[in-house]
Order: C-alpha cells, then sequence, then structure tokens
C-alpha cells in the first residue's frame, strides 16, 4: 500500500523548512573545528551564538533501493574571510554518491576525494545540480547575501562520517577575495 503522506511532501522556499520533517540546527558554536580563522572565529562567539545552517530531512525508509532527501539552508555571513559553511562530511557508506540541486541564493561546493585529495569548487546557485560522486567529502558555503536554499537527495544508506572531517578537517577552504569566492589552502593545518 501506497502511502501518500510517505511519498508527498512540500517545502517553503521562505522558512527553508520541509513541513513535518525533523530539523536540524547548527549554530556556530557547533562549528568549533569547521572555520580556519580560530582568532576571528573566537572574537564572533563572543558576541554571540547566530544560526549558520539548518537541515531538514525526509529519512522513512532504509532499504537498499531506497532515497532520502533533505533540504539545508545556509545563512549568509562569514567569520574573518571564510564565508558560513556546513560542517561537511563523508557519507558512512563510501561508494554513495549524491545529487545537490540550488533553490535560492549564491552557493559553492567544496569536493575533496578521500583518496587523493584532489579538491573542486562547484557552483551551487539557482537551477544548478552538482553531483557529489562517492568516496568525496562535502562542505557547501554561502558565497551571497541572502540565505542559500538547495535540496541533497542521497542514498538512504549513504549515512554520515563527520568523524574523518573533525579529525583531518579539509585541506582546502573557499573564502572572499575582492568580493570573489576564491579555493585556497587552509592555513591552520
Ligand atoms: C546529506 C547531505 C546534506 C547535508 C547538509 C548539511 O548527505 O549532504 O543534506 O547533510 O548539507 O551538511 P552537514 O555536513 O552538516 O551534514
Ligand atoms: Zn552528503
Amino acid at each position: 500500500m501506497i502511502n501518500l503522506e510517505h511519498i508527498v511532501s512540500r517545502f517553503d522556499l521562505e522558512s527553508g523548512i520541509i513541513h513535518g520533517a525533523p530539523l536540524i540546527k547548527r549554530y556556530l558554536s557547533d562549528l568549533d573545528k569547521s572555520f580556519y580563522d580560530k582568532a576571528s572565529y573566537r572574537k564572533a562567539l563572543s558576541h554571540g551564538d547566530p544560526l549558520v545552517y539548518m537541515v531538514s530531512a525526509i529519512e522513512p525508509d532504509s532499504g537498499d533501493g531506497d532515497l532520502h532527501y533533505g533540504l539545508g539552508v545556509i545563512y549568509p555571513g562569514k567569520i574573518g574571510d571564510e564565508y558560513y559553511l556546513t560542517k561537511g562530511h563523508l557519507h558512512a557508506w563510501r561508494p554513495a554518491a549524491e545529487f545537490y540541486i540550488g533553490l535560492k541564493g549564491s552557493g559553492m561546493m567544496l569536493l575533496e576525494d578521500e583518496a587523493t585529495k584532489e579538491s573542486v569548487m562547484a557552483p551551487l546557485g539557482v537551477n544548478q545540480v552538482v553531483y557529489v560522486p562517492g568516496y568525496t567529502a562535502h562542505r557547501t558555503v554561502n558565497i551571497g547575501s541572502e540565505p542559500l536554499l538547495y535540496l541533497g537527495i542521497y542514498p538512504a544508506k549513504a549515512g554520515h562520517d563527520y568523524t574523518s572531517i573533525a579529525e583531518n578537517n579539509f585541506k582546502m577552504c573557499i573564502i572572499d577575495r575582492n568580493g570573489s569566492p576564491v579555493m585556497i589552502k587552509r592555513e591552520d593545518l
């Protein structure tokens, strides 16, 4: 029996929320090791703990062929010259690929091959699709002045591995240089 409630959802482009889905909120204090400029991070935190991003995820079934998806919203902002970002992760099941689709605002994705550490910066704007291959760490940043909204669609069994990013971090970061996003080597490694 096909249950309509499980196969139809509606997202709101204003709030960035999928109605009825569990919501994960990440505040600045949750992103301890993510930004490269530690002094600017500490200074920003001393002024408050803003919401940096949130994700509502639809993750009903977890069979081999099932798909999950999440709506992400990253607010505009910077720590030093580095754009507000997601923690970033590898999939626990490494072969799992993912589609990202830009819905609102302007973003970039930082992709890093786990084995070779080769990194690329992929634009994630409205109507742009980014295919994240398996075995690839991915982080999203907001390079604009309004919230960035995007949909991520991934195999149900992908899972999240945050540990290797927390321990080793990405090799590169995306910063604002004279108003444009550039990918540079992290200075804190
Ligand atoms: C899940 C997918 C996204 C992220 C979201 C937040 O595989 O890639 O839904 O969960 O962009 O990023 P993070 O790194 O905090 O999970
Ligand atoms: Zn993912």
